[in-house]
């Protein structure tokens, strides 16, 4: 028995057109899972569907804007009619806006909440109607390190990944009894093109966080993989409204001096 096999297992993964949400679809395809991939813009999703397949994945892709309740639930509708039933949801599309506090524009934050927040609860509402009539599914929500923690100019950010940590445990109160797991990662400190503007070699972001985690580095986004598949399967079936935080280390320490090895 393979306790973390995704075979005969549907996996709707939001955004996952490059990034952490790649790494992680890949992850769950290569353990059995057919992907279906939905984005707000189709060229990138056309790319990630064939990246896929040419990995020997089996993959579809689906077109819309998860803050979109309307359109949102005709295309789940449309997966679930295609595809056959879903067990996995994996909510990653997600942005970002650095901007500091004060001059933060309300309908940006409001933007980031929706994309961040409102996005999940609309796809968990609209899959897990779905799996609670088949009496079982497995929901993943990418929350961050500012699940946990706030940092400059991502005020709105920071609410959002609060606030999906607390939906993450709401759902897995609300849900658990229909055999439905709900629970986060919270990758810390990545390499990844959302995180471009604050790696580049000099910005002092960059050596912030090689001193601040533990491990010395930042994560890779096939470091997600393991995580991600463990949530996904049979391996998890009682572990309900955690968020498991990926991040080398961060979150267990105080960090340390910038002169000390
Ligand atoms: C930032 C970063 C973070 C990361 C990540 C941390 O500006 O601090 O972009 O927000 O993207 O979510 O876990």
């Amino acid at each position: 028995m393979n306790l973390f096999s995704l075979e005969n297992k549907t996996a709707i993964i939001t955004g996952a057109t490059h990034g952490l949400g790649m790494a992680m679809a890949e992850a769950l395809g290569k353990a059995g899972a057919k992907l279906v991939i939905t984005n707000i813009t189709e060229d990138a999703l056309i790319k990630a569907v064939e990246h896929y397949k040419a990995l020997g994945l089996e993959a579809s892709g689906y077109v819309f804007d998860v803050t979109d309740e309307v359109t949102a639930e005709a295309k789940v509708t449309e997966i679930i009619e295609k595809e056959g039933p879903v067990h996995i949801l994996v909510n990653n599309a997600g942005i970002i806006n650095r901007v500091p506090a004060e001059d933060m524009k309300v309908a940006d934050f409001r933007r980031v909440i929706d994309v961040d927040l409102t996005g999940p609860f609309i796809m968990s509402q609209l899959v897990g109607r779905h799996m609670i009539a088949n009496n079982g599914g497995k929901i993943i929500n990418i929350c961050s390190m500012m699940s946990e923690l706030g940092r400059n100019t991502v005020s709105a950010y920071a609410s959002a990944k609060g606030g999906l940590k607390m939906l993450t445990r709401n759902l897995a109160t609300e849900w658990a009894k229909y055999n439905i797991q709900v629970n986060g990662i919270g990758p810390g400190y990545f390499a990844t093109s959302q995180t471009e503007p604050i790696r580049v070699d000099g910005h002092p972001f960059n050596d912030f966080i090689i001193s601040r985690t533990p491990a010395g580095r930042w994560g890779k986004p096939e470091d997600l993989g393991g995580t991600a598949v463990f949530l996904a399967s049979e391996a998890s079936d009682f572990v309900n409204g955690q968020v498991v935080y990926v991040d080398g280390g961060i979150l267990a320490t105080i960090g340390k001096p910038a002169n000390e090895n």
